[in-house]
């Protein structure tokens, strides 16, 4: 259990990671825990990621720079395991300038992180048209680009905030992955109806990328990132050993985990806590507690097996009230995400695989006024019952769920900021969650502000 106003003590870091599939409402409480934070992390994912906070009433939309930016003081630090979108990133910059919030003087980026260019979306959305065309299930990507970014860093051929600091190096780098994707591009425009918008249409000439407008953009772009371009993994070593407490922020969620999560139907990178250290170049023994996001019920954006998913689309059931009410769309596209009930073994796999030292409920208020609620202990499985989530979307589409069924609560509990104040049911839902994932709740979130949060004691 936590004793102070938050998770955060002196020389103790915290990994912050969504245990399901993203949207948790890791923004809110990055930003909460932040109070007594110094710098926060981001060490996966891109752009694709879409934190939400509200501070004061007015929302903010964040993709790419840490959620602690709203914090004055605070540092923010991009690890080289984020894919780095530049004009992205300037664009996000550029917002938060206007609203008045110091960016450039605090934001670090590391020079490790493999770029994500033009021609990264343009393969993400073709490759996805495709499969829509010849009908197989699509991934339901971002269209970020994220993957094909991913890939490159893997395959030892990506071009690298590093180097945008040696324009030849990175003419002849480009030149090489445009031959490439171009080919790639051509090979999935075969096969899909594409209608490009105007920003990729305006990189392209006869169906393919063309090397100087990518090129010109880098080198205009490099000029203004390398002020904040920064040996991110020295600086965090730094600040560790100058007694700084440090938050590392996990985008998406375990479930959309490269390894662990319901593969193929997965982002690219690891989002579980391990990679806090490996995507930000420090020691695993700088992770000190790992906090797990979990919202009250469950939601997915995006295609693959979802086992306690319910209709959400139809006026008046559970999983309307839960899109309806938890305005359950997507921050980053727009896409209306799945809704389903609660799902204890599949934070079995999550508590286990990340490491788990406490839950933070999240969205609770959401389930006011249902009569009634389901919540997940285990699967039949071929025959079998199991308490886990299996690994891989094949197995996890055969799970049918065994529920129990708690009472629901009429009453509010909207900004409670007290355990005591919350619905007795809700008090006992709680209690049915710890049990049954067995990983203690330490805090509970009751509504996107940041002052409605209660800790557990
Ligand atoms: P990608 O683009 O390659 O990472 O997509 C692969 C899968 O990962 C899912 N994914 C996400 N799921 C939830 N939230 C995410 N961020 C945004 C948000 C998403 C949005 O906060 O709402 O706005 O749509 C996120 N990012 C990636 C994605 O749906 C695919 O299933
Ligand atoms: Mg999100």
């Amino acid at each position: 259990m936590m004793n102070s106003n938050s998770a955060v003590v002196p020389g103790r870091n915290v990994v912050v990671v969504g245990t399901q599939w993203g949207d948790e409402g890791k923004g809110k409480l990055v930003d909460w825990l932040t109070e007594t934070a110094t710098g926060v992390v981001r060490f996966q994912g891109g752009h694709n990621a879409g934190h939400t906070l509200v501070i004061n009433g007015v929302k903010t939309a964040l993709h790419l720079i840490p959620s602690g930016i709203m914090r004055a003081g605070v540092k923010c630090y991009i690890g080289n395991g984020v894919v780095l979108s530049v004009g992205k990133l300037f664009e996000e910059i550029a917002g938060l300038e206007t609203a008045g919030v110091e960016v450039r003087s605090r934001l670090r980026v590391s020079e490790g992180c493999p770029l994500i260019l033009p021609f990264h979306a343009a393969i993400d959305i073709a490759r996805e048209a495709a499969k829509v065309k010849a009908g197989t299930e699509k991934i339901g990507t971002t269209g970020r680009g994220i993957g094909p970014a991913y890939e490159d860093k893997i395959a030892r051929r990506a071009l690298r905030v590093q180097d945008l600091k040696y324009p030849e190096r990175f003419a002849a780098k480009l030149r090489e992955l445009l031959d490439l994707h171009n080919h790639l591009l051509t090979s999935y425009l075969h096969s899909a109806d594409m209608v490009w918008d105007d920003k990729i249409a305006g990189y392209m000439k006869d169906g393919a990328i063309q090397f100087e407008p990518v090129f010109a953009e880098a080198m205009e772009q490099a000029e203004r990132l390398k002020p904040m371009i920064a040996d991110v993994s020295s600086e965090l070593n730094a600040a560790h050993k100058a007694g700084a407490n440090l938050l590392f922020e996990g985008a998406q969620g375990t479930l959309l985990d490269i390894d662990h999560g319901t593969y193929p139907f997965v982002t690219s990178s690891n989002c579980v806590a391990g990679n806090a250290a490996a995507g930000s170049g420090v020691g695993p023994g700088l992770l000190h507690y790992v906090l797990g996001i979990t919202k009250a019920y469950c939601t997915r954006v995006g295609g693959g097996p979802f086992p306690t998913e319910l209709e959400w689309e139809k006026e008046g059931t559970p999983g309307w009230h839960m899109a309806t009410v938890g305005a359950e769309k997507g921050v980053t596209t727009g896409r209306s995400r799945r809704c389903g009930w609660f799902d204890a073994a599949l934070l079995k796999r999550s508590a286990q695989v990340n490491g788990l030292s406490g839950l933070c409920i999240t969205k609770l208020d959401v389930l006011d006024g249902l009569t009634e609620l389901k919540l997940c202990t285990g699967y039949e499985l071929d025959g079998q019952t199991i308490d886990i989530l299996p690994m891989g979307a094949d197995e996890i589409a055969r799970c049918t769920p065994i529920y129990e069924t708690l009472p629901g609560w009429s009453d509010s509990s909207v900004g409670a900021t007290r355990y005591e104040d919350l619905p007795v049911n809700a008090q006992r839902y709680l209690q049915r969650i710890q049990e049954t994932t067995g990983v203690p709740i330490h805090i509970v979130s009751t509504s996107p502000d940041r002052d409605h949060t209660i800790l557990v004691h």
